[in-house]
Order: C-alpha cells, then sequence, then structure tokens
C-alpha cells in the first residue's frame, strides 16, 4: 500500500482527553492518571478517603504507584497501590489499561470511582457500557478482581468519575464535545459540592501496534 499505510502502522495509540475537578480544601484528595506506555495507556481516577491533606496523601501514592508502572496488569497494580497505601487513609479507585495493539481496554474499579463508556458509534448496542466495581479499599481491604475487557472502536469517549460527582452523571451527556468540554460539564451539572470531585474524560481515537 506504499508510504501512508506504512506510516498508519507505526501510528502510537491517538487518545484526546481532558479533566475537571473541584477541590474541598486547599489540597485535592481526588486525583487523574493518564501515563501511556508503548502500546497503551493507563487511565483512572483515585479519592483517597475523605478530603483534604491526608486524603490527598493516599491519592498521590497511588497516582505514584501507576505512573512508575502503567503496563502492568490493572491486578498488578491494585496489588501494588494496596501495599503503598497502608499506613495511609487509603483510596478508592478506577482504572481502565487501553491496548492500542488490539484496540481493547480493560477495566475495574475499587469503591465507587464510577466510569463509563459512551460509544461513538451511533448505531452501538448497548450504546453504553458501565465499569464493574467491587467493595474494598485500596490500602485496606482489596477485593478479589476480576477485570472486564471489552473492544475499542474509533471515537469512544470513557469518562472516570469521583464520588463528589452524581452518580447519574451520564445521563444525557453530549458526547459531541470535545473531551475538555465533557468534563467541564459533568462537574458543573453534577458535582455536589459537599466533596472533592473529580472527572476525567478520555476519548479513544484509534491506533496501530
Ligand atoms: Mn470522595
Amino acid at each position: 500500500m506504499g508510504a501512508m499505510s506504512s506510516a498508519r502502522e507505526r501510528e502510537p495509540l491517538a487518545l484526546e482527553w481532558g479533566w475537571a475537578g473541584k477541590a474541598l480544601e486547599a489540597e485535592s484528595g481526588d486525583l487523574h492518571v493518564v501515563s501511556r506506555f508503548p502500546r497503551g495507556a493507563l487511565v483512572g481516577v483515585i479519592d483517597g478517603l475523605g478530603h483534604g491533606a491526608e486524603a490527598a496523601v493516599a491519592a498521590r501514592e497511588a497516582a505514584r504507584v501507576l505512573e512508575a508502572l502503567p503496563a502492568e496488569p490493572l491486578v498488578t497494580l491494585f496489588e501494588r497501590c494496596h501495599e503503598a497505601l497502608h499506613g495511609t487513609r487509603g483510596a478508592v479507585m478506577s482504572l481502565a489499561s487501553i491496548d492500542s495493539s488490539d484496540s481493547r481496554m480493560t477495566w475495574i474499579g475499587v469503591g465507587n470511582v464510577e466510569g463509563i463508556l459512551l460509544r461513538g458509534d451511533p448505531t452501538a448496542a448497548p450504546a453504553r457500557d458501565t465499569i464493574l466495581l467491587r467493595g474494598g479499599i485500596v490500602g485496606y481491604q482489596l477485593p478479589t478482581l476480576r477485570p472486564a475487557t471489552i473492544a475499542l472502536s474509533r471515537g469512544d469517549t470513557l469518562i472516570l468519575a469521583s464520588d463528589g460527582i452524581h452518580g447519574g452523571f451520564g445521563e444525557g451527556v453530549e458526547t459531541k464535545g470535545r473531551p475538555q468540554e465533557i468534563a467541564e460539564a459533568v462537574l458543573a451539572r453534577h458535582g455536589r459540592g459537599d466533596d472533592d470531585a473529580h472527572v476525567l474524560v478520555v476519548r479513544f481515537l484509534g491506533g496501530e501496534p
């Protein structure tokens, strides 16, 4: 096919993403991670228990672990974070690992960071998928995890939101906008105001190995 197709084969994972958040105190106990690796990316939202400085310590520790090992399997990452968060307040978090070599996403959460995947194809059925959440607290009690893997298509949009965002945030989300606009709209419309709030929006734009 010539130069054009060989160039496409080397195209890295293409993502567009944005986030919005609001902290109750000076420091947010909620954080996001977007960390690329050679054939994919790890994305997630972490909510350190409670809010304020001690929540932020726990969330930053989890983020440090994730950013150091983004290509590791999700179960390994939860285990590493669980070890690292002993002695902190602990955290809840949801993670998604996007594999650009086969356009798949593996995702799961411990606690209540909600996650939805909105399909870019208007004829897709179902139009959305929801993350599997297991009860527990990273750093205190880690449940057995069996992450789900789903196929991604160009234009699919992942939204992860901490519990400072009302659970119904996925209803009526307008996905035509850019991820940054979507994140800001979700925070403005669904932010609760009595906890740290954080929303990460990631759009999959394709990728080749
Ligand atoms: Mn919270």
